[in-house]
């Protein structure tokens, strides 16, 4: 083992008794040459250790309230870098054709070229952590070798500690592995971010990361496991989900109903999961399995939020807002900071006219080297905080059986199609759905924000495997349950002349629709795309929940069915399904089912959209 390793630290990698580990360490050691290798734990010193040591390397700041640090990433590394981001492929091999791939030898060269000497000077931590609860059958050890100290805490806020994982381990290799290194560094942040690059190597259960910081690109148990998973999964039989989990609480029922829901990035997921009366376990990633009484079960991947900021403010997300204001454990990303304070847009207050932001110094009507005005804050900055620091964690947070999962719901950002709320008619036709999810891009990833992509289940951006077996994956993992849950789509996005038909409030009403129809309390609608609410459900909801009058007018809006743009949806989805391989016949006939309601329903209600109350 290299002599940069002392001997306190030695010890603690021996103590593991495991050569896999020991191989991997020696390897990036002799390949990135740090200046010191530390080994941590988890243990309480080693925590405050890497807290201590993200301010003193500078990647993180201290804010004036207690526990609070800001971090930057660099200008251009503020969203998940998808044309970086690759699934390595021996020659010759294929994924979908919207999943990016490489020619595994040649990248796998070029990021050990860029990974050699990556380290000179710095220091190396290594950290042992656990996806999913620790001691579960959901738990997967990953290990993770860093060069960034905010990775790090990222980390130990996010994710539960797994030095005794690899313990349990007794010698094996059934763990990932993460590599990353930030580079380069100048001001803190990736010089050489056009040689950003994310790979992830399925063969060897491996992440390689390099020339980056934003946690989306650099944290391996974020969205780096989550490629990895999705493999593992697929040949496990469990699904590996981009969803939350949550409880939807009826107090005088005494009832508790747990939901998954996979929205893409910034379409409502976080807020959905914290719904107020309700009770959060996860907002970003599901391990789901079946329970042995036919039922599935899930369980949150991360122990922690790594949120949007952007219009958290004390009317919408006031248990968020009340964290991100008073002393705890806190990172915010690329939000501005003012005389020790953080800002960020729509926080529901003036913010300064400088400060220090994602770009530098910053004050206002500053542009950059486009001409474009840089904001205050990004519209993608973030808070790193763990869920135990929220009211509303749910007790069953760190259940190593999880919880069982009554209700699965799709979201996307869409401004003209698809009404608030529907629920599927069966198990199969909500797969179709989840399969037909669009959304408009948002800034969690870089590129133009605003485009109407296709994204399935919300899970297109982290697939390894092909999309025709990962929807097959879901059609069977459903069928072979006894109780599977009822799947439901939101739409939170919905516009008229530009002016949303809904308040961000109103999904509580959605998902306490939603709970009774699962407990047979509500009646339905039978549409063509699928259950519609019943106008006076929904009034009572409404009046029950905010002492709202729900008016006629704003339901026959919300909920018309606009049959032209759904078809016109349905042709696109057609024109995908086409392209890709071996997408299972069942959604084509899902899709054409579809598509022959719609056409009788224009024939009998042949105006553009048709009012709720055609349908019964
Ligand atoms: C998302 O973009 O879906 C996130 C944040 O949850 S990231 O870590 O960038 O993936
Ligand atoms: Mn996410």
């Amino acid at each position: 083992m290299s002599p940069i390793l002392d001997k306190k630290n030695l010890a603690k990698l021996k103590a593991l008794k495991n050569r896999y580990v020991e191989k991997i360490i020696e390897k990036y050691t002799k390949l990135c040459k740090p200046q010191k290798v530390t080994v941590l734990t988890g243990s309480p010193e080693d925590i405050s250790y890497i807290r201590k040591l993200a301010i003193k390397n500078g990647e993180e700041t201290p804010l004036k309230i207690p526990g609070h640090t800001i971090h930057f990433d660099g200008y251009f590394d503020q969203g998940r870098d998808k044309e970086n981001t690759k699934v390595l492929l021996k020659k010759g091999g294929t994924l979908s054709k919207s999943i990016n791939t490489g020619e595994r030898n040649s990248c796998l060269k070029e990021i050990f070229a860029l990974l050699k000497d990556s380290m000179k000077g710095k220091e190396m931590l290594v950290l042992f952590y656990c996806l999913g609860p620790t001691s579960s059958p959901f738990s997967i050890p990953a290990l993770q070798i860093t060069d960034s100290a905010y990775v790090a805490h990222s980390e130990n806020i996010l994710y539960r500690q797994g030095y005794q994982e690899f313990k349990r381990l007794k010698g094996g290799n059934k763990f990932f592995q993460f590599v990353h290194s930030a580079g380069e560094l100048e001001n803190n942040v990736s010089k050489n971010y056009q040689k950003k690059r994310v790979y992830i190597d399925l063969p060897d259960n491996r992440v390689l990361s390099v020339n980056n910081q934003y946690a989306g690109n650099s944290v391996g148990l974020k969205k780096l496991s989550l490629r990895l998973a999705i493999k593992k999964a697929d040949s496990e039989g469990w699904l590996c989900e981009h969803m939350f989990i949550m409880g939807a609480r009826i107090k005088e029922k005494k009832r508790v109903t747990y939901f998954t829901g996979a929205f893409p990035s910034a379409c409502g997921k976080t807020s959905t999961a914290m719904i107020p009366g309700g009770t959060i376990i996860g907002d970003d990633i599901a391990y789901i399995k079946r329970g042995g009484n036919g039922r599935p079960y899930a369980v949150n991947v991360e122990q922690g939020i790594f949120g949007i900021i952007e219009n958290v403010n004390s009317i919408d997300d006031p248990l968020i807002y009340k964290a991100l204001t008073t002393p705890r454990e806190l990172i915010f990303s690329n939000v501005l900071v003012t005389n020790g304070r953080p800002y960020w847009l729509g926080m529901g207050k003036e913010l300064p006219k400088k400060g220090v932001n994602y770009a530098g110094c910053w004050k206002e009507g500053d542009k950059d080297n486009g001409g474009n005005e840089i904001l205050p804050a990004h519209k993608n900055a973030r808070y790193t905080i763990k869920i135990t620091e929220l009211p509303n964690a749910d007790p069953n947070l760190n259940n190593p059986k999880g919880v069982p999962i009554a209700g699965t719901i799709y979201g996307g950002r869409d401004s003209d199609t698809s009404p608030p709320v529907i629920q599927a008619f069966d198990w199969s036709h909500g797969v179709f759905i989840g399969a037909s999810l669009e959304s408009e891009t948002t800034a969690a990833t870089l590129g133009k924000m605003g485009v109407r992509k296709y994204n399935p289940l919300a899970n297109l951006d982290f697939l390894t495997i092909p999309l025709g077996k990962y929807l097959k994956n879901h059609l069977e993992f459903g069928k072979k349950l006894k109780h599977p849950p009822q799947i439901f789509q939101t739409n939170y996005f919905l516009k008229e002349n530009g002016q949303f038909l809904n308040q961000k409030v109103d999904k509580k009403v959605w998902l306490l629709w939603m709970e009774g129809r699962i407990h047979n309390e509500f009646g339905a609608l039978t549409t063509p795309i699928g259950f519609f609410p019943k106008y006076e459900d929904l009034v009572f909801l409404f009046k029950t929940i905010f002492q709202r009058r729900y008016k006629k007018e704003e339901y026959e809006k919300q909920f018309a069915l606009r049959t032209n743009n759904l078809l016109a949806k349905l042709e696109r989805i057609e024109a995908i399904f086409k392209e890709e391989m071996d997408i299972p016949k069942l959604m084509f006939r899902q899709l054409e089912k579809q598509k022959e309601r719609l056409l009788a329903a224009r024939k009998k209600f042949p105006q553009d959209s048709s009012s709720p109350f055609c349908f019964s």
